[in-house]
Order: C-alpha cells, then sequence, then structure tokens
C-alpha cells in the first residue's frame, strides 16, 4: 500500500495559514458511523454514468441511478433512522441533493449550498444522531460546521461556528476518530500521503497523523470493523482498488476489493439492508483507440484487465486506463483473420506467471507459453516457449481461442485451415488438427518435452492424432468453459451460424463439419447420427458471423447468474439464454438494453466473473453493467 515509514506524530502549526490560490478539490466524503450498529461498507460511484454500486457486509453489490455525471457524491443519515443514503453537490448550481432511501430515485431534500470549490461534509457533528452537511472551503483551508439540514440551512450564514485546520489542497473527510459518537475532520496530504486527524472541531494541530496511501488515493473513512471508531479508507483511480484500513497508523490495508475505475469516486456507510443488483443490463465504455482489440481477461482475482490487439500486443488495462507500456509486444503476420489472436493465463498463473498465446507467423498457426517477467506488468519477451505449430493452407480460419478447462487441461480452437467450405476435408479427419479443439497437458513434457495428452483425449492411443478433443469445426473462434460445460460458437459459412453446448468431458465429439453447415446439409450424402446438431443456430439475414461469449459468474447482476451471452460480428446484436435441462431457456435479444456492438469481435471476462465485449470499430471494449 505504501512505504513503511512508522506512525509519525506531527504539530501541525504550519498548516494552519493559507496564503495560497487553491484549485478546489472534489472529494468524496461518508457519514458518520453510529457506534453499536453493525460495520460500515464501502461503495463507487460512477461519475460517467452517476451510478453508485455499493456492497453489503457479504460483499454483495447493489446498483443506484442518483444524479448526474461530475456530482460530488457522499453518503449519509439525514433522516437520523441510522442508516446512510446517497447526498450530492452539484456545483454547477450549488445546489444540495439529498436522498434517504438506497434505491434509484430523485432527491428528497434539496437546498442551496455553498459557492462553487466548496466540499460537502457530511457528519454528525454535534453527536445527536443525525448527520447534516457542513462544508469545507479549500481557499481558506476553513470549516463551517453546520448542524441543521434544509433551506436556510445550509448556507454559510447559517454555519455554527468555522475554524482553520490544514493547508489549501488537503483532502477533507469527517469521521469519529475516537469512538465518542461525535463526527470531526480529518484531511489528507495528497501530494506525500500525510493523513491528519483531529478529534475536536476547533482550530488546533492534529492529534493524529501518519503516512497511507499513494498520491492521488482519495481518502473517506468508516467503521470498517464495527468497533465504534473511524477508520481511513482509500480509493485509487489508477486501478480501481478500495483499500480499508481498520486502525489509523501506517501500514498495508486490512481489506481490499477491486471496484470502479479511473472515472470512480469512493462512498462509505452502514448502508442497511440492500436491494437485490437489478437484472436490467447495459454497456458501460471501458477503452478505446485500441489497437483492433479482439480479447479480453485476466488472471482470476486480478483488477487489471488483460487486452488481446490483433496487432500483436498485448496491453493492461488498470482502472480502465491503458499503461504506458504492453505486457507482451510479439511479432505477429496479420491481418485479415490472421495475428494475435488468443490468451489464457494457466490456472496456477499467480505462482507459476505463465501464460498461453495464440497467433500467426508466416503460414504458421503457434501456440506458445510465456511467464511474466520480474515487472508484473510486463511479461518476459524471452520467456517464449513454443508448444505447438501448425501449417495454414490459406490464411483465413485460423480458430485462436485458448482456454483451459476445469481438469486445468488447454483448449486450443483451430479452424479447418480456410479455402472456402473446407477443400481438404480436414475438420472430419481425426488425423490433422486443423478443425478442431485440441486439448493438451501443458504441465507435462511428454509430447517432445513439450506438453502431454491427457489420458481421456480420444486418439491418445491411436486412430487420430493424440492432441485432437473435438472434431468437425470449421472456426471456433470463440468458446467458453463453464462448471464442466463447453459452450462452442462454431462460424459459419454462407448460411448458418451455431452455438453448441455440450459436456467438457465429451472426448471426441464431432460437431459436423463439413457434412453440416449447422443443420444444413452441406456436403452430402448428409447421413449418420454421430453429428452434434446446434443448440442454437440463426442465418445469415440475421448477422454474417457468430461470437461466442460467456456464461455470466460475476457479482453485480445476481439476477443473471448463469446466463450465456454471445452477439454477431456484423450486425452487432448481443443475444443470452440460459442452458437448462439440454436446451435454452430466456433466450432473449438484449438489443433493447444494449444497443448493438459494430465488428464486435468477441467477450472476455475480468478476474471476478464480469463479462467485457470489443469492437474492433474505434478499438473499443465494454463491460456489460447493471442499469439501475
Ligand atoms: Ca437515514
Ligand atoms: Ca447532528
Ligand atoms: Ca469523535
Ligand atoms: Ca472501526
Amino acid at each position: 500500500m505504501t512505504g513503511g515509514l512508522g506512525l509519525v506524530v506531527l504539530g501541525l502549526k504550519s498548516l494552519l495559514l493559507s496564503v495560497f490560490a487553491v484549485i478546489a478539490t472534489v472529494v468524496v466524503v461518508m457519514a458518520a458511523a453510529i457506534p453499536a450498529l453493525a460495520a460500515d461498507t464501502a461503495g463507487v460511484v460512477d461519475q460517467t454514468t452517476g451510478t453508485w454500486t455499493l456492497l453489503d457486509g457479504s460483499g454483495d453489490q447493489s446498483a443506484i441511478g442518483f444524479g448526474n455525471p461530475a456530482d460530488v457524491p457522499f453518503m449519509g443519515d439525514w433522516d437520523c433512522d441510522g442508516i446512510d443514503t446517497p447526498g450530492l453537490y452539484r456545483q454547477s448550481d450549488g445546489f444540495a441533493y439529498l436522498r434517504n432511501s438506497n434505491t434509484t430515485g430523485v432527491a428528497d431534500i434539496t437546498f442551496l449550498f455553498g459557492i462553487p470549490g466548496d466540499v460537502p461534509l457530511p457528519g454528525d457533528f454535534d453527536g445527536d444522531g443525525c448527520d447534516t452537511l457542513s462544508l469545507y472551503r479549500p481557499s481558506e483551508a476553513r470549516f463551517y460546521i453546520i448542524n441543521h439540514l434544509g433551506q436556510g440551512g445550509g448556507g454559510l450564514g447559517a454555519a455554527d461556528y468555522s475554524f482553520l485546520f490544514g493547508v489549501p489542497g488537503d483532502v477533507p473527510f469527517p469521521g469519529d476518530f475516537n469512538g465518542d459518537s461525535i463526527d470531526t475532520v480529518g484531511l489528507r496530504r495528497s501530494s506525500d500521503g500525510f493523513v491528519y486527524l483531529r478529534n475536536s472541531n476547533t482550530t488546533g494541530v492534529a492529534d493524529i497523523s501518519y503516512i497511507y496511501g499513494n498520491p492521488g488515493d482519495i481518502p473517506f473513512a468508516g467503521d470498517w470493523d464495527g468497533d465504534g471508531r473511524d477508520t481511513l479508507g482509500l480509493f485509487r483511480p489508477g486501478n480501481g482498488t478500495l483499500y480499508l484500513k481498520n486502525t489509523n497508523s501506517t501500514g498495508v490495508a486490512d481489506k481490499t476489493t477491486c471496484l470502479g475505475h479511473v472515472r470512480s469516486f469512493p462512498v462509505g456507510g452502514d448502508f442497511g439492508p440492500l436491494a437485490g443488483p437489478p437484472s436490467r443490463i447495459g454497456l458501460e465504455l471501458v477503452a478505446s483507440a485500441l489497437d483492433r482489440p479482439l480479447f479480453v481477461t485476466a488472471p482470476p482475482d486480478d483488477c487489471r484487465l488483460f487486452v488481446v490487439e490483433q496487432t500483436g500486443d498485448i496491453e493492461i488495462l488498470s482502472g480502465w486506463t491503458k499503461l504506458p507500456s504492453p505486457f507482451l509486444d510479439l511479432v505477429v503476420t496479420g491481418f485479415g483473420e490472421r495475428g494475435l489472436l488468443g490468451l489464457a493465463f494457466h490456472p496456477q498463473y499467480q505462482q507459476n506467471g505463465k501464460f498461453y498465446v495464440n497467433y500467426t507467423i508466416g503460414s504458421l498457426s503457434r501456440i506458445s507459453e510465456f511467464r511474466v517477467s520480474a515487472d508484473p506488468n510486463r511479461a518476459d519477451p524471452a520467456s517464449e516457449r513454443v508448444l505447438v505449430e501448425i501449417t495454414q493452407p490459406f490464411t483465413n480460419h485460423n480458430g485462436g481461442m485458448l482456454a483451459f478447462d476445469d481438469s486445468g487441461y488447454l483448449l486450443i480452437g483451430l479452424g479447418d485451415g480456410g479455402g472456402g467450405g473446407d477443400p481438404g476435408n480436414r475438420a472430419e479427419n481425426p488425423n490433422n488438427l486443423l478443425g478442431k479443439i485440441l486439448r493438451i497437458d501443458v504441465n507435462s513434457s511428454e509430447v517432445g518435452g513439450r506438453y502431454g495428452i491427457p489420458a481421456t483425449n480420444p486418439y491418445k492411443s491411436g486412430g487420430g492424432a493424440a492432441e485432437v478433443f473435438m472434431l468437425g469445426l470449421r472456426n471456433p473462434w470463440r468458446f467458453a468453459v463453464d462448471e464442466g460445460l463447453l459452450y462452442i460458437a462454431d462460424v459459419g459459412q454462407k448460411h448458418r451460424e451455431e452455438v453448441t453446448v455440450l459436456s467438457a468431458g465429451s472426448p471426441g465429439a464431432n460437431l459436423g463439419w463439413n457434412t453440416w453447415e449447422g443443420t444444413r446439409c452441406f456436403d452430402p450424402p448428409c447421413v449418420g447420427g454421430s453429428h452434434i446438431f446446434p443448440l442454437i443456430e440463426y442465418s445469415h439475414l440475421a448477422g454474417c458471423s457468430v461470437t461466442g461469449g460467456y456464461v455470466y459468474r460475476g457479482s453485480a447482476i445476481s439476477g443473471l447468474d448463469g446466463t450465456y451471452f454471445y452477439g454477431d460480428l456484423c450486425s452487432g446484436w448481443i443475444s443470452s439464454f440460459r442452458y437448462q435441462g439440454g436446451g435454452a431457456v430466456d433466450h432473449v435479444d438484449r438489443s433493447g438494453e444494449l444497443g448493438t456492438v459494430s465488428s464486435l469481435s468477441s467477450f472476455g471476462l475480468d478476474g471476478f466473473g464480469e463479462i467485457y465485449v470489443t469492437s474492433l470499430q474505434g478499438g473499443r471494449v465494454f463491460k456489460i453493467v447493471p442499469a439501475p
């Protein structure tokens, strides 16, 4: 979290006087914790959408819509019932907007408040159990304490008293740091990370000071452990992470949570019982101007997002901001359907730092292992270990997907080699690696010192290539593993696009290409009962190329648990269904909620199971988010 410099206690005489002009400091603050109630939790407010994402005690999320972009958000107990609810300060018109429930809606209380640049400071500064809105005027480094809410009470004329503390530029926050049920104020100096806490609302020096966090972190306080004393939380916009600490001292955070991004602000408080997250969804733009993004992924529980660019780079988004240097810069042969096409992190990536890529180079498709370097944001380019190389007879239909199954084996998607119609009849030929999903054991060196063959691979002991796992695929651009099932989206020739769901333990499954294009006979005679027909099929009246997605297992939209999303590259619609009893239920077009995404190249998952969408147009990455 921060340099471990030990507790530092300083007098603040030097901080008391301000002679400097100041730039208004926008800050989010939280309301007083009321001792003896439940521990406080945290949340973030997305300042591009006005969506409040609040966590309950078990980490479940709730989404609320309140306010406009750029409003300054905070939480407080305006009606004295012990529950903290949203408030906003709109700097454009100087109004405060307060709401008394943690649900989507409009303000219950509105009043004019302060002047542009003032920082709203909610808290219970007189210990009567009710939060009011005081303010901090950065230009004066002066706190104005106001112990009653509302019209005529919000303005400075109604201030009960004021006092000086800190220097212009310090970021203020309220809290009950000594557990006496009266909120006082704290400051954090962004330049050096010093925190200054005061236990009385009077001019004077800090009672407690220490270093915590990095420059740019946004402070807020709360009673994270329920002991009646507020301590510091920090939100780091640069990586979208909340750091909560249970003591007001230097050291590492007691609780770290990935939530929000560079345009989010933190809030904290006792939110009471929260409504379940909505199952209505939307798309939020995460990043743009990437270079032909066609996949995103992340190691489990990692806050970062790794974006695969067709042109050969793997970029890292941290807090939705692209890091200056790519994770890996690979020389590939592009473009069209070639380039860097797939990425999968080893299931034990946190321990071994290994990951796998699928790319084209010359006339080859190559699947290689790399390792991270000593810098977690940079791979070691010299660590490449080539696992599999396949000669491609044509430039199209290269597949590209990589994913680990539930047994820890690497699945590799390969197209039929291209040329149109599978002219070499490769897809159903078990001796040819093209038109297949391969399955290998990257933890073994049985084959040429490079990898092993799982015992249940269908041709391990003859009859075909040992690496082959499933056959009859035309171009399985994207597939997903979920709880023992495999969702395979196989791109069609001229007429039919298809999604097939089958057990991930189905060695030798033949999905029918090029005998069948979906359920349409392609290469007669179309006979035999060994072909697996798709679960979902659509014609080229509805699209041109299926883009397979993922089953939702995240925590932001729990009503969608188990829902599989997929879309179409050309038409840009996104649909979803749940796989139940061998069939697709709740199969719906999501365009009404999500719109369409032109050049929809892929879906992806972050380290927490949230779903993303990539678009080649504008180099964009979107996230599927709750729509409050
Ligand atoms: Ca309340
Ligand atoms: Ca009060
Ligand atoms: Ca106190
Ligand atoms: Ca506490």
